[in-house]
This record gives structure tokens, C-alpha cells and sequence, in this order.
């Protein structure tokens, strides 16, 4: 145990950024090991993504009983889901829930927004600041914010001139807000968006979307759980998470063997047709195996979906407005709605084609556009996030000689198996860049226990760094580009794809997910671990 200081001597074992569903679990798993482990949470309470996004209409879009934890039996006994795709509300309970049912919060510290992390060699820790100025030692760092947390506010001048309430869905406040006879704009139509839109035109007085790019979406098909179906939901339990380990993003849904050429046109269209009727993820995550990788697959499944939306649409040219010109269906992440595309049937609904008339500028009173000036009571926006690693360059990590993670990763991350960073000893990623996402909490699950491993490794051998090798980290990086090539979706601007034009130097397509299978990515880490990490730098 050369050049480290005494365990005492630091304030925890570890330091958890984030009490979202990562970080909730990890601490979790860090305390069976006898750590003392602190979680720094910005927010008020535990839930992360469900703590934040409270914007009307927020939901799940995957079904909810595959998306709770599965480690626990306890857990699964006694919660009961009440809809497939559950609200925002009953997830953050059931987060809620979690955290007392394990007795969390004593780990927790709210309100405490992380600023800095700087690796100190000589002590092999991390020194880790609030915005506050307050500061703790730690020996490891673990890094749980979520590929999806940085809100990003659209740039527009006049945004702070608005004198009506405005809002990021992100930032939404904890109080209701009631749109009853309300001039509400949307401005974004991405997943968020689809949800708000739908919810905020049941009452508004007049709703006016401001769309620069339309999604393509599908139908969710919520329904309501009873007594009955969640008994047999439960009775399923172990069954489906088997079912999700085995899947390509550990969905229920997992794509189809055969290829869209490989059956009649009439066999195509009823499996479409079955998909289109079906509950969630299956017509994007279950569809031909081909679907995201052939131009002509992906032309026929886009012409199906914009069939869908012409019959759904009453007014052609809103409908052509609303059928995306410039990627195919799925290249992008699929936005699942519940009547989206009837609510422009609405007399209350106008849709505005940015493209056609810009956003010139936020005014006190409304939106000014090259066409038209509206007035609003209320502007949301649906603006998204400054993803993957957003999140990280929010807070000033550096690491062995000073080295900064936003230089190191100029260009696009490079990641060991989406855990390390070469340079950053000791920091470890739950769901950071090149890790594989899909279904994240059963992502996350996999990822904690894995970090869980190669802790519980250490502290057995009595070793107090670890750190990815060079060549670890380039054989990864690698192996995600080489998996990302011939994906419609990595020629597409996206959230998925690193663009985000509202924040400096997000304008370069990177290579940020991992797109491999959820199987391979197991089977990779798990071989390390059985190899006893020696493809890392352990001392
Ligand atoms: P997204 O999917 O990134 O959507 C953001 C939307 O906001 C999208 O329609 C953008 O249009 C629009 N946008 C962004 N900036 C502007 C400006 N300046 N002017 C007009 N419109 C703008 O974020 P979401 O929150 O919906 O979803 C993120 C993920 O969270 C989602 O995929 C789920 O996995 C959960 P654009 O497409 O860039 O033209």
C-alpha cells in the first residue's frame, strides 16, 4: 500500500455524485461493503431524472415494472405499479420509497451541488467541492449525474425579458401550474415536448408549438394496473428481468431476426400494423433486425409511420409540417405519445414552423417570429439537454497532474468500458459516456455491481488505485466507433449524436453511446473481473 494515506485520514471511502436511480443503488451496494460512503445531491430529495423532470406529462416510456430495481425481492413485493408506463409523480414515489425502505438518506446530503473533483496523487483521493465552498476527501469518486441532467435554455435573444412565467421542463417548479384558459407556447418536440404538448392542450386557452424539427413518434398505449395484473406482473418477475439480460438494450422488446426484405409486402405491413398497436417500445427497439441500418428498410418503415400521421392529422399541410423530411424513423429517439398528433386537430393547437418563420426573439410579452408577434402567458420550454457529457463538464474534474476530463475529451470521450478515464484514478462512471444505455436501470444495475466488483477487489487485496490502462481506453474507444459505423442513427444531429447547438462547441458529431449489444457488454466486463482487473492499473 505505497504512497496512499490512511482510510481515516480521508473524510469517506466514497463520494457518490448524484441520488438519482445510479446513485441511490450504488450507495446501496458500497455500504453492504462496510464503506462510509456520502452521496452529494444538488436537489431537494432523492429521484434524479424523476426528482427534476416534473413538467406536465412526464411518464416513463418503457413499462414501469421493467424499469424498477430487481436486486431486491422486497422491493418487488411490495410495490405496486398502477400504470404500464407510470407518471412522473408515482416513479418519484416509488424512488421515495426505495430510499426509505434501505434507510438512504442518512448517507445523503441535499443541496449540494458539486463543483470541482481534483485527484490528489500523493494521497491517491479526491478532493471534491461544493458550489458552496465546502470540501471532502474521499478515496473513490463515483460519478452518478445522468447522460441526460444539464438542461439546456434555447439561444434566443430576450429569453429574460419575458414577464409572463417561463420554465425549462426540467426546472419545472414543484407547485402545479394551471394552464385553465392560458396562451401557453411550446417551444421543442422532442420526447419532452410530445409529452407536454399532450398534456398542456386539455386545458390551455390556446396552445402554440414552436417546432424546428419534428419526431418521428409512435403510439404508448398506457393502461391502468390492477390487483389482479400486478399479482401476475409479480408472479412474472423473474421471468422478464431474465428476459431483459438476454435482450440487445435490455428492453422487453428486442429486434426481430428477419430482415424487412425477407417477407411479402403484406406480411411487412401487418407486423407494422401489430407494432403500431402494441404497447411501447416494440415498433422502435422490436422491429426488422435491418430497420436502423438499411436505407430502403428505414424508407419503408418511415413511410409507414408518415401514413399513420396523414390519416391521424385532419389538415394535410399541418400533417406534412409534422412528418420529418430529414432522418428516418428511429434514427433519432422515438418520442411515444398518447393522441400527440389529434391534439392538431384541436381548435385551441397552432403549429409553428420555425423554419418557415424563425424565433426572431423573446419579447416581454410573447414570442416574435420572422412572421407574426404572439402573446403568451406562459412559455415552456422543451429545449433538452447538453447530453452525455454535459453533465461532466458542469463540474471542474481533474485529475493525476492536473489534467482536466473537458480537455482529455475534446473531440469526443474516450472511455475504458464507459467506467474509467485513463488519468482519473479512482473515479468511476455509473452511466457515462460508451456505456451501454437502452433500459437504463437495468443498465445501471449491471454498472454499479461491476464498479461494486472491482471495489470489493481492492479493498481484499488491500490496493487503494485503479486506473485505466492507455490501451484499454483505445481498444474500447475503438471497439464503440467501429460498432457506431453504418448506423443511420450516427448521421443524424441528435441529442444521441452530441449536437447541441444552444451550447459552445457541441456542433461536431461524436460517438458518445455505446451501440453494441447489452449481452456483449456484459460478457466484456465480466471477463475482466474474472481476470482479476488485470487489464487495468491496480496497485
Ligand atoms: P431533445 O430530444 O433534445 O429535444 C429538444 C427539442 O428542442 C428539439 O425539438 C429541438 O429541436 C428543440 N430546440 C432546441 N433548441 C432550440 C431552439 N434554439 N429553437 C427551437 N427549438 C429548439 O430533448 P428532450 O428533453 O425532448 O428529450 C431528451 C431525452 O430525454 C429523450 O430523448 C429521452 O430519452 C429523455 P431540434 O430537433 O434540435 O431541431
Amino acid at each position: 500500500m505505497a504512497a496512499s494515506s490512511e482510510p481515516q485520514a480521508l473524510d469517506y471511502d466514497a463520494i457518490i455524485i448524484g441520488a438519482g436511480i445510479s446513485g441511490l443503488y450504488q450507495l446501496y451496494r458500497l455500504r453492504e461493503l462496510g464503506m462510509r460512503v456520502r452521496v452529494l445531491e444538488a436537489g431537494t430529495g432523492v429521484g434524479g431524472t424523476w426528482y427534476w423532470n416534473r413538467y406536465p406529462g412526464a411518464r416513463f416510456d418503457s413499462e414501469s415494472y421493467s424499469y424498477g430495481y430487481s436486486f431486491s425481492q422486497e422491493l418487488l413485493d411490495e410495490w405496486h405499479w398502477t400504470e404500464h408506463f407510470s407518471p412522473q409523480s408515482e416513479t418519484l414515489r416509488y424512488l421515495n420509497f426505495v430510499a426509505d425502505k434501505l434507510d438512504l438518506r442518512r448517507d445523503i446530503q441535499f443541496k449540494s451541488r458539486v463543483s470541482a473533483a481534483h485527484y490528489n496523487d500523493e494521497g491517491r483521493s479526491w478532493n471534491v467541492t461544493l458550489e458552496d465552498g465546502s470540501h471532502f476527501t474521499s478515496r473513490f469518486l463515483i460519478t452518478a449525474i445522468g447522460p441526460l441532467s444539464a438542461p439546456t435554455m434555447p439561444r434566443i435573444p430576450g429569453v429574460e425579458s419575458f414577464k409572463g412565467q417561463s420554465c425549462h421542463t426540467a426546472r419545472w417548479p414543484h407547485e402545479p401550474v394551471s394552464f385553465e384558459g392560458k396562451r401557453v407556447a411550446v417551444i421543442g418536440t422532442g420526447a419532452t415536448g410530445v409529452q407536454t404538448i399532450q398534456e398542456v392542450a386539455k386545458t390551455a386557452g390556446h396552445l402554440t408549438v414552436f417546432q424546428r424539427t419534428p419526431n418521428w413518434c409512435a403510439p404508448l398505449h398506457n393502461g391502468k394496473i390492477g390487483e389482479e395484473e400486478m399479482r401476475e406482473i409479480r408472479a412474472g418477475y423473474p421471468e422478464m428481468f431474465k428476459r431483459c439480460q438476454e435482450t440487445f438494450a435490455c428492453f422487453l422488446h428486442t429486434p426481430d431476426p428477419r430482415g424487412t426484405f425477407e417477407v411479402t409486402p403484406e406480411e411487412r405491413e401487418a407486423f407494422w400494423e401489430k407494432l403500431y398497436g402494441e404497447k411501447g417500445f416494440g415498433i422502435w427497439q422490436g422491429n426488422f433486425r435491418d430497420m436502423l441500418i438499411d436505407r430502403k428498410a428505414n424508407a419503408l418503415i418511415s413511410d409507414f409511420v408518415a401514413r399513420k400521421i396523414r390519416q391521424r392529422v385532419k389538415d394535410q399541410a399541418v400533417a406534412e409540417k409534422l412528418i420529418p423530411k430529414n432522418h428516418g424513423f428511429g434514427t433519432r429517439r422515438v418520442p411515444l405519445e398518447t393522441r400527440y398528433y389529434e391534439v392538431y386537430n384541436q381548435p385551441n393547437v397552432t403549429l409553428v414552423d420555425i423554419n418557415e418563420t424563425p424565433i426572431e426573439r423573446i419579447t416581454p410579452t410573447g414570442i416574435k417570429t420572422s412572421g407574426a408577434e404572439y402573446e403568451f402567458d406562459i412559455i415552456i420550454y422543451a429545449t433538452g439537454f447538453d447530453a452525455i457529457t454535459g453533465s461532466f463538464d458542469r463540474i471542474d474534474i481533474g485529475g493525476a497532474g492536473g489534467l482536466k476530463l473537458k480537455d482529455k475529451w475534446q473531440g469526443g470521450p474516450k472511455t475504458y468500458l464507459g467506467v474509467q478515464v485513463e488519468g482519473f484514478p479512482n473515479m468511476m462512471m455509473l452511466m457515462g459516456p460508451h456505456t451501454a444505455l437502452g433500459n437504463i436501470p437495468r443498465s445501471i444495475e449491471y454498472n454499479v455491481e461491476w464498479v461494486t466488483g472491482l471495489i470489493r477487489h481492492m479493498r481484499e487485496q488491500g490496493l487503494t488505485r485503479a486506473e485505466a490502462r492507455p490501451e484499454g481506453v483505445k481498444s474500447w474507444t475503438d471497439h464503440v466507433v467501429a460498432l457506431g459505423e453504418g448506423l443511420l442513427s450516427n448521421e443524424i444531429d441528435s441529442w444521441m449524436t452530441g449536437i447541441n447547438r444552444n451550447v459552445d462547441g457541441k456542433t461536431e458529431r461524436i460517438i458518445a453511446r455505446y451501440s453494441g449489444s447489452a449481452p456483449a457488454y456484459r460478457e466484456r466486463c465480466d471477463r475482466v473481473a474474472a481476470e482479476g482487473y488485470k487489464e487495468m492499473n491496480i496497485g
